[in-house]
């Protein structure tokens, strides 16, 4: 997977930066090499993905020793972290960038044998290690490279977390594939990406709304070569902007931590705002509609789906189709005439996107009731401007204050899945099962109905 690492476009001193250091292909190895040594062996290890080289040494060093890495967020609370640890088996490491090996072992993994092993969210419960192959994450690239044209001649920008698909698997194996020259901004923020002077640059909606609503930092990118937005929907007023500051229509891609990105524009392609593009190579994709309808999950096959769920094989084969056809959970339709995808929606209110972060309701719930005051909790994501949707909790408690429970969900799970608003409420509505109505906390929210009328429903900031 790793090609560059071999020699065959060259080297240079700075070919890997992340977060204001640099390090050439050789010294990445070299440090690689020494965590290789250390974990050989091992069933699966886990580091702490700060952004930072160490962070790329160790994916590297799993790589070359076979042993599939655990990316942990940095901010991940004990509860977060422990439950990874424990699902996954994996040692937690420490890496030394300093240190090297002469010879770097290679382990004897096949492609098919985990390579990484990324934990996501559930509609319910706690995260789940979605088991990814090396055969897949190279199919991946590869098609990747051939829609964007991305080559070695390219310098890829961006500054995204290292422990989900699209910063970790696109921004650093991406670049690692190809042989373009990483540089790893260490916080996505429009002053850094305007001062890189890439010709690739890779952001989640937010970062290229932030960047938008700097004119100065957008029209930086006006040389670059190609801009890709993914991990959520990029909103047409975000595109138009990105156009008139940049002078680049965005190409959007649609992915998922299970199957790798599937569908995605094409540089040199017409790109329209609000669509995906098309399947990538190798990737099929249908609409399970009703009859006479455009409109309905999106489902895949192709060869950069994931292996499984670690340890979870129910919830693999509850993932599929009886006819073998991954299931996204996503709605979306196909343009008959060209094959350019629309993503439409989650078919789960369950199911937030914010910041481009996959955030699960039931987890956040499961957070706040752990909280002694709380006695019942209800999360849903608000559409919002900046970070396409905000996590909003309605909890039945007493004696505690929202910024108290904000502060409980981030040190318990990690800082990005806290809520950003808690309103308190005298209960949750809750249909004839006990399930609570979603919809018309939505409802409330939007001042469309809904909670209306319904005392206390729509709750009060507190
Ligand atoms: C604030 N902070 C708190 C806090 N309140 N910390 C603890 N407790 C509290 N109560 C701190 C945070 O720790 C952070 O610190 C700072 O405030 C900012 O908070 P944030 O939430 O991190 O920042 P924000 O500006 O909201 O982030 C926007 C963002 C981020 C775009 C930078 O959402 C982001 O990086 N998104 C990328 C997600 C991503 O890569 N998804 C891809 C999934 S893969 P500090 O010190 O850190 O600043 C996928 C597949 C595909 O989807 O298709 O790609
Ligand atoms: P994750 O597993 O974190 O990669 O999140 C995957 C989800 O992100 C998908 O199921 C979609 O809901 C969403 N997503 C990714 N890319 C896009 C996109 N370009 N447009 C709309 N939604 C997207």
């Amino acid at each position: 997977m790793l090609t560059a690492l071999d020699g065959r476009y060259g080297d240079r001193a700075d070919a890997i930066g992340v977060a204001g250091r640099t390090a050439s292909y050789e010294q990445l190895l070299g440090a690689a090499g020494a965590v290789a040594a250390d974990i050989a062996g091992a069933p699966a290890f886990a580091v702490t993905a700060t952004a930072s080289l160490e962070t790329v040494a160790a994916v590297v060093g799993g790589l070359l020793a076979g042993v599939p890495c655990v990316p942990l967020p940095p901010d991940a609370g004990p509860a977060e972290r422990e439950h990874i640890l424990r699902d996954s088996g994996a040692v937690l490491v420490e890496t030394d960038f300093a240190r090297r090996a002469e010879a770097p072992p290679r382990g004897a993994a096949g492609p098919d044998d985990p390579a990484l092993i990324l934990y996501t969210s559930g509609t319910t419960g706690p995260p789940k290690g979605v088991v990814l192959s090396g055969r897949a994450i190279a199919a991946d690239l590869d098609a990747l490279a051939e829609a964007w044209q991305w080559t070695a001649a390219d310098t890829l920008v961006h500054g995204l977390p290292l422990f989900h698909v699209h910063g970790l698997v696109l921004g650093v194996l991406g670049a690692l594939r190809t042989g373009s020259r990483l540089m790893h901004t260490g916080r996505p923020t429009p002053a850094a990406y305007a001062q890189a002077g890439g010709s690739l640059y890779f952001g989640v909606p937010t970062v290229w709304s932030r960047i938008a609503a700097e004119p100065a930092a957008a029209a930086a990118l006006s040389g670059a070569r190609l801009l890709v937005s993914g991990s959520a929907p990029l909103p047409a007023p975000v595109f138009r902007d990105l156009e008139r500051l940049t002078g680049h229509r965005p190409v959007e891609r649609y992915g998922m931590t299970e199957t790798l990105i599937t569908v995605s524009g094409r540089a040199g392609g017409e790109v329209r705002p609000g669509t995906v593009g098309t399947a990538l190579p190798g990737i099929r994709t249908r609409i399970a509609a009703e009859p006479g309808a455009e409109i309905g999950e999106l489902q895949l096959i192709g060869p950069t789906l994931f292996s499984g769920y670690l340890g979870r094989p129910e919830a693999t084969a509850a993932a599929y189709t009886e006819d073998g056809w991954f299931r996204t959970g996503d709605i979306a339709a196909v343009d008959p005439e060209d094959g350019v995808h629309r993503i439409v929606g989650r078919a789960s209110i369950d199911m937030i996107k914010s910041g481009g972060y996959r955030i699960g309701a039931g987890e956040i719930e499961n957070a706040l009731l752990d909280h002694p005051k709380v006695s019942e909790a209800a999360v849903i994501g608000v559409p919002d401007t900046d970070l396409g949707q905000r996590i909003v909790a309605f909890v039945v408690a007493d004696g505690v204050t929202g910024p108290e429970l904000t502060d409980f969900v981030a040190a318990h799970l990690s800082a990005h899945k806290r809520p950003r608003e808690v309103r308190f409420v005298t209960a949750v509505p809750r249909n004839a099962m006990g399930k609570p109505q979603k919809r018309l906390l939505l409802g409330g929210l939007d001042g469309v109905g809904g909670l209306d009328g319904i005392d206390g429903f729509a709750g009060e900031r507190r």
